[in-house]
């Protein structure tokens, strides 16, 4: 049996109280782990670069093993650029390769860029229009239950294509859950945490796209935005975004293209 733990942590109070959003994190865990993974979610949330959570909620619930889905590992590759604004452009295009509308890539970027500060969860937008199809506001919809299928494996295939840090080994599982749901034709991101400026843009076809540099040092201001098929069915694309277990597998077979 394996549990889901969810953590979610803010600074001023609970997120339903007007707290600032400080960081938040999700597993499927064997009952062995559960100490040692909420020991060092609660840790994470009371050392956080973008403040001191005043706020925890960690959520543990055991997933039925028949209902957990397994998905391939997104295949990565990395594109510097210049600075930010060379980043930006080259992600606009990875987007217009995937499928999203210029017009929809657009309202993506003026989405990010005009938040005040970080929302909780992603904000989903049509890829045609760019117009947005959820009404989750600034707690946006957050995708949960999800990891690695084999740690160990994923640690040494990090390591042997020369990507270090907790950020990109979640951002990848998370991607790779991501582009499976329902509907979905592509993903932008960048980190909400003041030191790290990376990114990516994530599609089926055209895997992880990392940019090291999406925004500018020291802001705390990130987001992510998902592009889907106008036409999905929204209440069943968010039910598998939140709700479906899943695990990636296969880290050997993904890859530096
Ligand atoms: N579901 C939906 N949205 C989320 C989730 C989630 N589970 N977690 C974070 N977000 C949203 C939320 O709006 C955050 O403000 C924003 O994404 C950024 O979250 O080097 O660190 O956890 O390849 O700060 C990408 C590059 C790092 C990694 C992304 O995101 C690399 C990152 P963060
Ligand atoms: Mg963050």
């Amino acid at each position: 049996m394996l549990y889901s733990v969810r953590m979610r942590s803010a600074e001023g109070g609970a997120h339903e109280m007007g707290g600032r959003h400080i960081s938040g994190a999700e597993r499927l865990v064997a009952p062995a782990d559960l100490a040692e993974i909420t020991q060092q979610m609660i840790a994470r949330a009371l050392s956080h670069s973008r403040g001191t959570a005043d706020f925890i909620n960690i959520k543990v619930e055991a997933v039925p093993p028949e209902r957990i889905h397994t998905v391939p590992l997104l295949p990565v590759r990395t594109q510097a650029s210049a600075d930010v604004q060379a980043g930006r452009l080259a992600a606009r295009a990875e987007l217009l390769k995937a499928g999203v509308n210029a017009a929809a890539v657009d309202a993506g970027f003026n989405q990010l860029l005009s938040l005040s500060d970080s929302m909780r969860g992603a904000m989903l937008l049509c890829a045609r229009s760019g117009r947005r199809l959820d009404s989750e506001g600034m707690r946006g919809i957050r995708v949960s239950r999800m990891d690695i299928a084999d740690e160990a494996a994923f640690t040494g295939w990090l390591a042997a294509n020369g990507l270090k840090g907790m950020h990109v080994r979640e951002a990848l599982v998370l991607a790779s859950k991501v582009v499976w749901a329902p509907g979905m034709i592509a993903e932008l991101c960048w980190s909400d945490d003041p030191e790290y400026t990376a990114g990516y843009v994530a599609a089926r076809s055209i895997g992880y796209v990392r940019f090291p540099q999406l925004k500018p040092l020291g802001s705390p201001v990130g987001g992510r935005i998902f592009f889907v098929d106008c036409m999905a069915e929204l209440d069943r694309l968010a039910d598998y975004l939140r709700s479906q277990p899943v695990l990636v597998t296969a880290a050997g077979e993904g890859g530096e293209r």
